[in-house]
């Protein structure tokens, strides 16, 4: 049992919202999980990308935020704090998450894999945080899924979060449909100043 009280206050945290019989409106709906406070700069896109789409951040579970569609976010080591990954994992269903976007990085990137295998089946989609994390991250053995994004690619992670809660909440498709008609328009805009400017002037104006 480990001796940090910091971890320990986390774990019965986490123990004690399991027990707690919340609607889902109440709950956060995704987790964001990562190895490390060094990994934030990566997974900061994931934050991003939800807030984006109106999710709002809890960070006080007898608070939680206006909006029907929240998440939260921790630091839990695969290999500094286990029991922590452990508890957060296990108690994820019970305390209402529906998908676990968990990133981790150096060549030993275990997070996302435990905690797909603990939180089971709650989809967790891992985010290798740099290029040389992608091999430990992706490679769950048959039986034990993971979806997983390419280095670094946390707002995707997120997109695909909003996806798959997206199955049961229509609304999120909206939002979703709203997000890539912008980022089209985004796309077109450009083209069309790229070609009615040409190469030269359009580079020299960007
Ligand atoms: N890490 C932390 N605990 C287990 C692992 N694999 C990862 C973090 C981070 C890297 O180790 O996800 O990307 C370096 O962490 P730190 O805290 O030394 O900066």
């Amino acid at each position: 049992m480990t001796r940090s009280a910091d971890v320990r206050d986390l774990i019965d945290l986490f123990e004690a919202e399991a027990t707690r019989d919340r609607p889902g409106s109440e709950t956060p709906d995704v987790g964001i999980v990562m190895g490390s406070d060094s990994d934030l700069e990566t997974m900061y896109g994931a934050y991003e990308a939800l807030t984006e789409l109106g999710f709002e951040e809890v960070t006080d579970y007898d608070d939680p935020p206006e909006s029907r569609f929240s998440f939260e976010t921790f630091v839990v080591s695969a290999h500094r704090t286990p029991e922590l990954m452990y508890a957060y994992s296990e108690t994820a269903r019970d305390r209402g998450l529906d998908v676990i976007i968990a990133g981790a990085g150096g060549k030993s990137a275990d997070l996302p894999n435990m905690t797909a295998s603990i939180a089971y089946p709650i989809p967790v989609i891992g985010v290798p945080v740099q290029e040389k994390s992608v091999d430990s991250v992706i490679g769950m053995p048959t039986g034990a899924p993971l979806v997983a994004v390419d280095a670094g690619k946390s707002f995707n992670a997120a997109l695909s979060a909003v996806q798959i809660l997206s199955r049961a909440h229509p609304e999120l498709t909206d939002r979703l449909d709203t997000y890539h008609d912008e980022l089209q328009d985004g796309v077109g805009a450009v083209s069309r100043r790229l070609h009615e400017l040409g190469t030269e002037r359009f580079r020299e104006t960007r």
